[in-house]
């Protein structure tokens, strides 16, 4: 364990945590940040909980099993970068994260030609997009904008998102209906 973790750990009294919970591990679990559900394989969490998962619960949520990542789990995927004209400035924006088919293959799942995700968003905001769309658009999770990490309350932390200018007929389309399909503030894929 890093000096700073431990002193962080025991600032919120787990010091009396045993040592090989965080031996074992570089680093602590951050929060989960993406909670991906449907046919995917084992899972890594606990089942829906509707005392717990609040936020989840109001957005009529239920799941046996479910696959989270951290902030940490998705940057360690390797990754793609493009530069979108974005339609919020209209200027191009260095755009950085793993293709979203590597993010949902690393869940267990076994996508096939008629699979499609359900891509959810802090606010509500969802889209069913078909896996023809996923790979032909070739839709990253955004972990970077500009080369920073995105704040919540912002695009971020996670972003679906394609790079349009490169695919004439989103590119024929004016700025703002490129993007869509892209729900900035993504937390939950469902794999149908
Ligand atoms: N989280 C979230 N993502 C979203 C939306 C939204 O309302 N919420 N709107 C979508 C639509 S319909 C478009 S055209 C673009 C821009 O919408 P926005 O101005 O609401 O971001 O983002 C897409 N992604
Ligand atoms: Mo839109």
């Amino acid at each position: 364990m890093h000096k700073r973790e431990f002193l962080a750990a025991a600032a919120l009294g787990a010091s009396a945590l045993p040592i090989q919970t965080y031996a074992r591990t570089t680093h602590a679990p951050g929060p989960a940040l993406l909670t991906v559900t449907g046919a995917i394989g084992k899972g890594n969490r606990a089942p829906f909980d509707p005392a717990l998962d609040q936020m989840m619960k109001k957005q009529g949520l239920q799941f046996e099993r479910a696959h989270v990542f951290d902030f940490a789990a998705i940057a360690a995927l390797s990754t793609i970068s493009m530069k979108p004209t974005l339609e919020y400035d209209g200027k191009p924006h260095a755009l950085r994260g793993p293709l979203l088919v590597d993010v949902v293959r690393a869940t267990g799942a076994a996508l096939h030609d008629g699979s499609k995700l359900l891509l959810r968003a802090i606010d509500g905001y969802a889209v069913l997009v078909p896996m023809a769309d996923i790979r032909k658009y070739r839709f990253i999770v955004a972990t970077h904008l500009d080369g920073k990490p995105m704040p919540l309350g912002g695009l971020g932390p996670l972003w679906a998102v394609y790079d349009a200018d490169r695919f004439p007929e989103l590119a024929a389309k004016p700025l703002n209906e490129r993007f869509g399909l892209c729900p900035w503030g993504l937390y939950h894929i469902e794999v149908q």
